[in-house]
């Protein structure tokens, strides 16, 4: 049989949508590859002005450890630390003033990504802003600040790469490595929720858009 160069051509055309776009990497949590990247136009602007509204800075653990990675919030809740504890305020604690209110494009994507993922109106009130420099990580945690688990997280990956730690219920359970580059974004929830993850240390690069650093967004609903 010979094959006509329609047929061809439509193989062709197929090929790219044969890529697995959404990775599952736990019963409710995926990697939707690339899907942020349609909406940086309007996203960088947007973090630019929060950032300039609420400077990213290193905060203390209780355990008085400086975090490797710089930290700042919008939304109408913002997690922070310092020696007395974790917990989400309504102020920024460096500048007195309320937290940056949430970009409606961080809105939007948030629960765009949450709807792609299978979790319906999600409506996140607490945006965390991560900047990892080359050294930096973030050790193995789970959050539970939260009042509820029961809404997702949304996590949002820009800039360099990094090698994300998808681990279990407990603390020493063996962890899956999930390395996250520019534009991914992670979903998780219902019984993954409270999965311990982390991130190793980002490695040396320069990244076209942001240069030597990553940014992470982690949009909870914390109230
Ligand atoms: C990060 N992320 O990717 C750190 N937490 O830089 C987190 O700690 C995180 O990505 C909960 C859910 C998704 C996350
Ligand atoms: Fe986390």
């Amino acid at each position: 049989m010979t094959m006509n160069p329609m047929t061809f051509d439509l193989f062709a055309d197929a090929e790219p949508e044969q890529q697995p776009r959404r990775e599952q990497i736990g019963e409710q949590s995926c990697v939707l590859r690339g899907f942020a990247l349609p909406w940086l136009d309007r996203l960088l602007p947007a973090l630019e002005a929060v950032l300039a509204a609420a400077p990213l800075r290193q905060m203390v653990t209780p355990g008085g450890f400086t975090m490797s990675v710089a930290l700042s919030s919008c939304g109408t809740w913002g997690w922070t630390t310092d020696r007395s504890g974790y917990r989400y305020t309504r102020d920024d604690p460096q500048t007195g003033l309320p937290w940056p209110s949430m970009p409606e494009v961080f809105f939007q994507l948030a629960q765009a990504a949450a709807r792609d993922a299978g979790f319906t109106d999600f409506e996140p009130d607490s945006c965390l802003i991560n900047r990892y420099v080359p050294g930096a990580k973030m050790s193995l945690h789970q959050d539970k600040d939260e009042k509820s688990y029961a809404e997702p997280i949304v996590s949002v990956s820009l800039g360099l790469p990094a090698m994300f730690l998808f681990g279990g219920f407990a603390r020493g359970d063996k962890s899956q490595r999930v390395p996250l580059l520019h534009g991914d974004i992670v979903v998780w929830g219902g019984v993954d929720r409270l999965r311990y993850h982390g991130v190793l240390p980002i490695k040396d690069g320069q990244h076209s858009i942001l240069g030597e650093q990553r940014i992470n967004f982690t949009f909870r609903r914390s109230h």
